[in-house]
Formats: C-alpha cells, structure tokens, sequence
C-alpha cells in the first residue's frame, strides 16, 4: 500500500453519464504509461461528490474490472449519508479493493465526537482497512495531532491521506505514529512531503504525470533531494498552469490529446472554451512529449 496512486479521473458524457470505454482507457493510460503503484477511486478527482449511488459503484466495478491484480486500489466511499458510506465500503470490500478511504463529514459543522463516530461506525460495521481522508481547505475540518491519534486507535485504520500544507503538523504525525500509513495529497509539496517520511502519495495530476512523481519520491527516499528538486521544479510548472486552466478539464484535455477518451466534467463544472482546450495542447507540447 505505498507509492504513488493516481486519484483517478472518470470519463463523462456531455449527459453526465459514466464512459465505461472511456474510464478503462483512463485506467489503461495510468498503469500503462504513468505506471503507478495504485489508484484512488471516487476521490475529489473523480467528482465523486457530484454523482448518484449507482455510479459510484458502477465505477468501482468497471476499475476494479480493468484493474484485475495489476495494481493496489482504495475505494473513497465517503459521504455526508453514512448508510451510503457503509454500503459503498461493502461494495468494495466485496469487489477485492485492498482498502477504503473516507472523506471527513464535511458541511454541517461536526464536532470531533461526531466525526469520530463517523470512522468507527465505518470501520466497525464494514471491518475492512480504512484511510481517513483529510483535506480541510474543501472540509473546513481541521483535526489536532491527538485527534488523528484518536483516529488511528480504531481497529482497521491503517493511515491518512493528508492534503494540507501544514508540515509542521505532517512531521508530528509521522514521528508520533510511524506504524500508520501516510499518503501526501498535495502533488506541487511532493518533495517536500517526501522527505518528511511519508509512505505514499495521492494525486489528480498522476494521471497525466505519474512517472515524473514516482521519480520525485524515490530520489527523496534515496537521498537524491538535487535531482528532486529540478523535477518538482518542472512538475509545479506544469501544475501552475494546469490550475490556472481549470484543473480537472484540463487535465482531461490532456488526456485526450494523448488519445484517450477522458470525456466530460459533471455540471456545474464547465467545460473549457476553444482557448482552455488550445491551452491544454500547449501544456502537453511543453512538459508531456
Ligand atoms: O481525492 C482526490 O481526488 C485527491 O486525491 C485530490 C488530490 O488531493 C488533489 N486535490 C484536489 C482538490 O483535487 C491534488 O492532487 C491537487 O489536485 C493537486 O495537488 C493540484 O493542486
């Protein structure tokens, strides 16, 4: 369960169905050409929180489908519905995922008790490894050193996906629970992540750019931090203009430049304009030849 994982994209028609084609050639184009170590299903990414039920398990069962054994999956079942959140981690405990991850209950303002609750019930009532997602820019739920400690005493949680950008609480977290598995969300703070000591990443721009990031976390693990450092250099390029484009649709684009069907965005996303499009090629010309 370390390395690098893609938080996977999904292929859309313009009616806001899934592309099952489209979705396996997303998959396809990840193993295949990023080569990453695993992928991170109905994330952020994979607009998860725009879509029904039945299309997050029909993702889960396509990618799982595609996926076979090539590579280690985490099924992100989180939900503001925890019956939802429990019959998704089922889903994917059945489907032979190797663990699942939840988002922290976000919009109503819950307390620390309350978000504890949430993890246990999940845990307790799936009994399959879980890796608590926390991303408090999109949550607004910040958690303490002692509540992520809290948080990893339950049974079957092995770990967090931590997209903040606070490093001084990441070294806490890893000095204080060297057992558990942390993930860094933030691709453009790989670097500097990785030489904090954590175990993995997990990121929306793997999808077009996973070689390169698996490079920057090995030559940190090595000790390599020079050559890290020219190649997170060239990565937050890349990113810095993939942001300023319109992050998901661009990088969509640039898949289908690449000759993958990656489809559309959920609305309200809107799609990029002729210029965003032309943008896209650019950035490929520029950093993905
Ligand atoms: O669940 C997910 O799709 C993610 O792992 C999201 C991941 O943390 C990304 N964050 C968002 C909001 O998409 C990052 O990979 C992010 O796109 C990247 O660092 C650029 O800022």
């Amino acid at each position: 369960m370390k390395g690098v994982f893609s938080a996977l994209l999904c292929s859309f028609d313009d009616k806001g169905n899934v592309n099952e084609k489209g979705l396996r050639e997303i998959v396809r184009y990840n193993l295949d050409e990023c080569g990453v170590d695993g992928l991170y299903v109905n994330g952020s990414t994979g607009e998860n929180f725009l879509i029904s039920t039945e299309q997050k398990k029909e993702i889960f069962q396509v990618v799982k489908d595609e996926v076979g054994d090539e590579a280690q999956l985490i099924g992100q079942i989180g939900s503001l519905n925890i019956d939802e959140s429990v019959e998704l981690g089922h889903y994917v405990k059945e489907l032979g995922y190797d663990a699942m991850s939840a988002v922290t209950p976000y919009y109503y303002k819950f307390n620390f008790d309350e978000v504890k609750n949430y993890y246990s019930t999940l845990v307790n009532q799936v009994e399959f490894p879980l890796v608590v997602y926390s991303i408090p820019a999109l949550t607004g739920v910040n958690m303490s050193l002692e509540q992520f400690g809290e948080l990893f005493k339950l049974e079957h949680v092995i770990g967090v996906k931590f997209t903040a950008p606070d490093f001084f609480l990441l070294e806490r977290l890893r000095h204080a629970y060297p057992d558990q598995l942390i993930y860094s969300g933030f691709d453009e703070m790989l670097l500097s992540a990785s030489v904090l000591g954590i175990d993995g990443a997990i990121g929306s721009t793997f999808n077009v750019n996973g070689k390169m990031a698996k490079e920057i976390l090995t030559d940190a693990q090595a000790g390599n931090i020079n050559e890290a450092r020219s190649k997170q250099k060239q990565t937050n390029d890349l990113i810095a203009e993939v942001l300023d484009n319109g992050l998901y649709q661009t990088l969509k684009q640039i898949l289908k430049v690449k000759g993958v069907q990656a489809g559309e965005c959920r609305k309200p996303m809107n799609a990029l304009s002729p210029e965003g499009k032309e943008r896209a090629e650019q950035i490929v010309n520029k950093y993905l030849v």
